[in-house]
């Protein structure tokens, strides 16, 4: 098979490239490891930034989310039993976020590429870049045993943390910065009204926690957990009770419980891996940064990875200028590392470090008291959360 941009995983990142592309015309073909309801049955992020949800509109997979997605000009930091509200709106000149869960733009993502006749195959395996050094890079893959090849102009590597394609870069190319927290998330969902119209991120001694959304009939919660924790350790009654247990009075008595019909645990771990591009392969996405999913920066930061990929590719292709790419691992990491730094300073200011000082603990209480007391500070805040420009 024959393309112009193969892109490896079929994730967000790399169904949104295909799908931009493709409206410009030019050829790609999606290789995904996993099924397309596995992809589908991963819960992940929740919040939007505008250039995201803009870059959805662009690929003409908006309808859905602008129907069903909230608009928030706002969310509350919970502390000490007290509700303090960042009015995003007022500190980022008027700017907010989308509601609209990862799960749901992802189908919307693929019915766009079904829709349009896009190739996206599935159960691909053992995929493997090559020759990525040459102006003839290929892909190689199996499908039921028979094995695959695609010939293309360019790679991209979407596949995430645990794809192949970051790992192909030599070790003496790829510089990798990991930083890794001594805890998780365990985050559920369960189909109750949520708690709060807007997010809470709650900061407590016992530990962090989250009150989040994806409609007005489905929650999303998460708490801080041990690393050494299990699934199998917290029972629906015990999530319940340790998330009230966090939260002010006045919002612990609104919760409404019940069954839930999600439950996973996610390690938290700060990463970038540069530079993100080895010859004719551009890596984007998680495959290439991770961070904490504190801030709501990691769908986030993939998307403005691939508004710069999309713009790079278009002016190669309809002008025959190549600065974008030849930019490209720059300028996403100019960004990138932005984000990193926003969802590392939330983090350490949110939740409980295991083995923290005392005089931590105590810088923990003058950022918060900073925090709210400073429309500086506040400003700070709301133009990371709402997303800096692309
Ligand atoms: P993804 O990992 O989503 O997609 C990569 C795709 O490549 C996957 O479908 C995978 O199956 C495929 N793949 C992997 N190896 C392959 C191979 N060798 N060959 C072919 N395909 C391969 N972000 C937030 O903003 N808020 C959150 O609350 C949040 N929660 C998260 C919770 C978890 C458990 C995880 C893991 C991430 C979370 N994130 C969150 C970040 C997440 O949303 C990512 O930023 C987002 O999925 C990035 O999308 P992709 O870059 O497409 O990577
Ligand atoms: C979510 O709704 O899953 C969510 C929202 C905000 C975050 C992290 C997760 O910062």
């Amino acid at each position: 098979m024959k393309t112009q941009v193969c892109i490896i995983g079929g994730g967000p990142s790399g169904l949104m490239l295909s799908q931009l592309l493709h409206l410009k015309g030019i050829e790609t073909v999606v290789l995904e490891r996993q099924t397309r309801d596995y992809v589908l049955s991963r819960i992940r992020a929740g919040v939007l930034e505008n250039g995201f949800a803009k870059l959805m509109r662009e690929a003409q997979c908006g309808e859905r989310m602008d129907r069903e997605g909230e608009i928030h000009d706002g969310f509350f930091l919970a502390h000490a039993d007290k509700l303090n509200r960042v009015d995003l709106h007022k500190y980022s000149g008027g700017n907010s976020v989308m509601v609209y869960g990862q799960t749901e733009l992802t189908r919307d993502l693929y019915e766009a590429r079904d829709r349009m006749n896009g190739i996206v195959i599935h159960s691909a395996e053992n995929v493997q870049p090559h020759d990525v050094k040459s102006d003839m890079p290929y892909v190689t893959y199996s499908v039921g045993g028979e094995e695959k090849r695609v010939d293309c102009d360019f790679i991209i590597g979407a596949d995430g943390f645990h794809g192949v394609s970051r790992k192909s870069i030599p070790s003496d190319v790829i510089k990798e910065y990991e930083k890794v927290y001594p805890f998780g998330w365990l985050g559920v969902l369960s189909r109750t009204k949520p708690v709060s119209p807007e997010l809470i991120y709650a900061k407590h001694p016992r530990g962090f926690a989250l009150c989040s959304l994806r409609s007005q009939v489905l929650s999303r919660y998460y708490i801080q957990v041990p690393l050494t924790d299990s699934v199998e350790d917290w029972s629906d009654e015990a999530f319940w009770a340790e998330l009230k247990r966090r939260l002010p009075a006045e919002v612990s008595e609104q919760l409404i419980t019940g069954p839930t019909i999600e439950k996973s645990i996610a390690p938290l771990r700060s990463f970038v891996a540069e530079p993100m591009r080895y010859g004719n392969m551009f890596l984007a996405g998680d495959a290439a940064h991770i961070v904490p999913p504190t801030g709501a920066r990691g769908l986030n930061t993939a998307g403005s990875d691939i508004y710069y990929l999309y713009h790079g590719f278009v002016d190669h292709y309809q002008k025959g200028d190549s600065t974008g790419l030849d930019n490209y691992s720059e300028k996403a990491l100019s960004r990138v590392w932005k984000a990193q730094r926003f969802s590392w300073w939330l983090t350490t200011l949110l939740h409980t470090f295991p083995d923290s000082i005392e005089y931590d603990q105590k810088l923990q209480e003058v950022e918060m008291a900073y925090l709210f007391s400073s429309d500086a500070a506040q400003s700070s805040l709301a133009e990371n959360y709402v997303g800096l420009p692309f």
